[in-house]
């Protein structure tokens, strides 16, 4: 009797074991969502975001990677990697416009579905791109809050991501044509420098430029590692009050820096509407319902229909400006 009822509950654990683990394991569809690299609160966000998209999708399994550095090279290990895992769609956020071209040709080769969402790839490179906003939109809100923030005079400098970056140095431009207004002439924009989107090294080179301008009004820093590791610098030198910081950052990031003075204004997208977005577009054309092409409206669950433009390019939403009426706020969503 005993043991019958020992065997009844193995039983009854294999069967439940069995029934688990095909749920767990046997996702129709594997995405791998590859970031600049890991570490980063930004892309942690993201991810967050594609995990909701997998979920309500169902039988999606999404692979977060990326490498230690932000470079091309570690990502096309990680690319390869992926190629070997035989996943069914690659949604990358690119260290490098054109180095990853070769790698991700081979991956569409394969069957594989490959999208750049955040920071881009080359048009021959992926089927689709997601920007997460409007390029001409974000580079001019970024010289529009340093503007505001350091009173329309004085000398401001770029601390950027890495120098390969495919968003940064779109946005960078987007920045000289909105520079060029007569509306900017009492500024001055007397550096652009990179820390690679590392903490340490981004705070370097925020101390090498409070050295270099000793008048320094401004540091316009477009990537979430940069604002913060700059704000800290601002703190750490006793430049509150003196050296403003702006740029793109996440609220959660940033609140104690916005509360201290050392950042009056900044913006950013939603980053897990982004992730969640970049998930959907690589299910939608992974199974074949769409191609991501110029002149498509992609349905993309919560975020409404996603329609590419032209060389096959997206964009989300309009960025969001924070300041210290709205950072407690969404200091709690990211
Ligand atoms: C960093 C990364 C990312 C960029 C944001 C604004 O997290 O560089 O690519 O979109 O900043």
């Amino acid at each position: 009797m005993k043991f019958n009822k020992i065997l009844k509950l193995l039983a009854t654990f294999i069967i439940f074991f069995n029934v688990f683990s095909l749920n767990a394991f046997s996702a129709e569809m594997r995405i791998g969502l590859v970031v600049k690299a890991l570490g980063i609160g930004f892309f942690e966000a993201a991810a967050d975001g594609a995990n909701q998209a997998a979920d309500e999708i169902g039988n999606i399994e999404v692979i977060y990677t990326g490498p230690a550095t932000t470079t091309a090279e570690a990502q096309i290990e990680v690319i390869n990697s992926l190629i070997a895992q035989k996943v069914d769609a690659i949604a990358i956020s690119a260290n490098d416009r054109d180095a990853l071209v070769p790698i991700t040709k081979k991956a569409m080769q394969r069957g594989i579905t490959v999208i750049s969402w955040d920071s881009g790839i080359a048009k021959e490179g992926r089927m689709m791109n997601l920007d997460p906003s409007n390029k001409s939109l974000i580079g001019s809100s970024n010289i529009k809050w340093a503007f505001n923030s350091m009173g329309g005079e004085g000398e401001f400098a770029i601390l950027s991501a890495t120098s390969q970056s495919t968003n940064q140095n779109a946005w960078i431009e987007e920045m000289k044509k909105e520079f060029s207004k007569s509306k900017y002439a009492n500024m001055k924009w007397v550096d652009t420098v990179y820390g690679d989107d590392l903490f340490d090294k981004s705070y370097q080179e925020a101390l090498g430029l409070f050295k270099k301008f000793p008048n320094l009004k401004a540091i316009i820093a477009p990537t979430t590692v940069g604002i913060a590791a700059s704000a800290k610098a601002v703190e750490d030198k006793g430049l509150i009050g003196k050296v403003y910081v702006t740029g793109l950052g996440l609220p959660s990031e940033m609140k104690a820096f916005v509360k201290n003075g050392s950042v009056k204004q900044f913006g950013i997208w939603n980053p897990i509407d982004l992730g969640y977005s970049a998930i959907y577009l690589s299910y939608q054309i992974a199974s074949k319902k769409f191609k991501g092409k110029t002149g498509e409206c992609i349905p993309a669950g919560r975020m409404g229909k996603i329609c590419v433009e032209d060389d096959n390019n997206a964009a989300m939403a309009d960025p969001f400006i924070f300041d210290k009426s709205n950072i407690d706020k969404f200091s709690k969503i990211f």
